[in-house]
């Protein structure tokens, strides 16, 4: 292979990679069930219409936790929140189409992956560690990407779908098509979901129903293989059961419009141009009365109603600089403002639905950045990136909720601005054929988010709002391999983080006889360290073992203590079947107990409660490819019934009519049927 073509290689990797991933919609495949194998460097990919084990709920975070290194924080059926090597909130960015969305709630009940309906994508691309600057700020412990495919299509019209049915009244139901010619398109989705409250294995039900829909559309332009012009719409609703809280999600309305130009291989010193503008707008009601007995809603607390609308947009050059060298330089900009109004329910006095919005917090910010990708010859390669952010917030808070009473706003009508610094540079080399190390080194720093300033306190005042931004340095190496039949990739990472936003909950701020308590933003001196690694061996055409292990250690230097919020060591292995007609597969998870916990002390979707135990757990998948336009499969979740909760999960609270446990459980026996469809 000559260098250029290597090059090119590098150069549109992830272009080559979506084409693959549309090539994979088209032919029905197995149940993805111990892990998607990792590509490249640091790089993940699935395809979310895949089946896959155990039945994630229908939405981003759930998906995520198929993928080692991610887990979720429970809080009911849907809505949890992902955290990846440890690292929860807006250290992951996750861009729907290059779309920035920020939930409104301020309990942390919706974030992005809550707006992701993941069947509506192709292709769910995770990017760990600081190694990229291409897609926004702040992405200390990686990126997540919801993707359409941007492949041109011939003339005509396609069609696929699915349904799914399982326990506890689940089903999901999924059509999506597309009508065009070769140079315009049009392409309009649907999704839905649903599921009642499931039990745990002991038999006890959780308050975790939900419903959930999704529509999608989009008008493409396509004049040439290399240009396209895309309008995209996107509106979606939901609500969901909390079994950590007094309060249920009666309202998860999404509306988008986004405009997307791109045109690539122009083939002199300017290669490629993108350009990217976007509208999110997220409106939110939490509730006591709707899904939930006992919740009076004539209290004046009976409902609260944030939003947030989230703006932006992006232009990228790429720039071919020789054969061996390329390099990408942009700008990008987001702008959010988020609002927040109580009242008691619609009809009675004091109804939030008629109060005016109250602004409390805005944010801008404007990045410029370039990544370099520079072979050094067929088999090595570098890959660095320079990236600064212009970024502002402004309190407009007057007053801050303490309990039942108010505190006057120390930082009221304040603003912020601050240049925040990021880069990366990563060696790639291929010791063989099919097999690549690398290791990187990578800075970011993060401003605060919503959660992280506008609601908490700090320990000295009643505002958080001057925490400082967070700064993550953190070297990543690792290896992807193919030998015969034998793949699999390691990615390791070490990180220290200066000013790392802890959260600490039960903080007193009043005294032992009229306590006041309240959560607080620290920073706080903090190291991670930990792996993912995943295996496969195919022992013959029809049978394959798999394996992962995931593992993360945190320290806060600061305190001397454990770091708040570390899933522990997690291991998956899986034996499966598959002869292109009829598949079987058995995954067992199995995960450790996690005795280094630092109580109330975490981030904005959860703290430590306590010690936790291990557990095992055993599920089995069949699959039938009835012909190339159906494919079966089923399987049962959770098959020996265990009662386990994931140790990052919420605590669950008193909801009438409900035991209450320690933490959410996870769900108990799930038996599933789900048929693909494709036209
Ligand atoms: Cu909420």
């Amino acid at each position: 292979m000559n260098v250029k073509l290597k090059m090119s290689t590098v150069a549109v990797a992830l272009a080559m990679s979506s084409l693959a991933h549309a090539a994979d919609t088209t032919t029905l495949d197995e149940v993805v069930v111990t892990a998607p194998q990792s590509s490249e460097p640091l790089t993940v990919q699935t395809n979310p219409k895949k089946p896959r084990q155990p039945v994630p709920a229908h939405d981003g975070a759930d998906y995520l936790k198929t993928i080692p290194g991610f887990s979720v924080i429970r809080k009911g059926g849907t809505d949890g929140d992902p955290v990846f090597r440890g690292m929860a909130g807006s250290r992951l960015n996750i861009l729907l189409d290059g779309e920035q969305i920020l939930g409104g709630c301020g309990g942390r009940m919706d974030p992005p992956t809550a707006y992701v309906f993941p069947a509506a994508y192709d292709r769910i691309t995770v990017l760990k560690g600081p190694q990229t600057v291409l897609y926004g700020p702040g992405n200390s412990a990686g990126t997540v990407l919801f993707e359409r495919s941007t492949k041109r299509e011939p003339a005509g019209v396609k069609a696929n779908g699915s349904l799914m049915l399982g326990s506890f009244g689940r089903n999901d139901e999924m059509a999506e098509a597309r009508v065009g010619s070769e140079s315009a398109f049009l392409r309009a989705g649907v999704t839905r979901s649903q599921a009642n409250d499931y039990k745990d294995g002991s038999g006890n039900a959780v308050h975790s129903a939900y419903k959930r829909w999704s529509g999608n559309a989009a008008l493409g332009w396509t004049p040439d293989d290399n240009t396209r012009l895309e309008l995209t719409l996107a509106k979606s609703d939901g609500e969901a059961a909390y079994a950590d809280r007094g309060v249920d999600g009666s309202k998860f309305a999404r509306d988008n419009v986004g405009l997307k130009f791109s045109k690539q291989r122009m083939g002199g010193l300017l290669e490629g141009i993108e350009a990217q503008v976007y509208y999110n707008y997220v409106d939110h009601v939490m509730d006591i009365y709707s899904l939930r007995a006992g919740g009076n809603p004539a209290s004046m607390m009976a409902a609260m109603n944030p939003d947030r609308k989230t703006t932006g947009g992006k232009l990228l050059g790429t720039l071919q600089l020789s054969e061996m060298s390329q390099i990408k330089l942009g700008m990008d900009m987001q702008n959010n403002v988020h609002t927040a109004r109580v009242g008691a329910a619609p009809g009675y006095m004091g109804d939030y639905s008629i109060k005016p919005r109250v602004k409390d917090a805005e944010f801008k910010n404007v990045g410029v950045f370039g990544e370099l990708h520079q072979a050094m010859s067929e088999a090595k390669r570098v890959v660095a990136g320079l990236r600064a952010d212009s970024w502002q917030a402004t309190d407009y808070r007057a007053t801050i909720a303490r309990g039942m009473t108010t505190v006057a706003n120390p930082t009221a009508n304040q603003t912020r601005k601050q240049t925040l610094p990021s880069g990366f540079a990563r060696y790639e080399q291929d010791v063989s054929g099919a097999s690549t190390a690398f290791i990187g080194l990578g800075h970011t720093t993060r401003a605060p988010d919503y959660w992280e300033l506008f609601n908490k306190e700090s320990l000295t005042t009643a505002s958080a709002f001057n925490t400082n931004p967070e700064k993550t340095t953190q070297l990543d190496a690792g290896l992807n391999f193919r030998e015969g039949a034998l793949s699999g990739s390691v990615a390791a990472f070490y990180n220290k983080i200066t000013d790392f936003n802890l959260i600490q909950s039960n903080v007193n701020k009043g005294t032992m006889m009229m306590p006041a308590y309240v959560s607080v933003t620290r920073n706080v001196n903090a190291t991670t360290y930990g792996a993912e690694a995943g295996t496969a061996y195919q022992l013959s055409d029809s049978w394959k073992v798999d394996g992962s292990l995931a593992y993360v250690h945190g320290n806060n230097d600061t305190d001397g203590t454990a770091l708040g919020q570390i899933p522990p060591l997690e291991v998956r292995l899986g034996l499966n079947y598959d002869d292109k007609e009829w598949s079987f597969g058995g995954l067992l998870r199995g995960v450790a107990a996690q005795s280094r916990v630092a109580v109330n002390q975490g981030n904005i979707a959860g703290q430590d409660i306590a010690a936790s135990a291990g557990f095992g757990v055993l599920s089995l998948n069949g699959g039938w490819r009835a012909s190339k336009v159906v494919q079966l499969t089923a399987g049962v979740d959770n098959l020996l019934n265990k009662t386990y909760a994931e140790h990052i999960s919420r605590a669950g609270v008193m909801v009438s009519g409900f035991t209450q446990t320690t933490r959410v459980n996870e769900v108990g026996r799930n038996v599933w049927v789900k048929a693909n469809f494709e036209f």
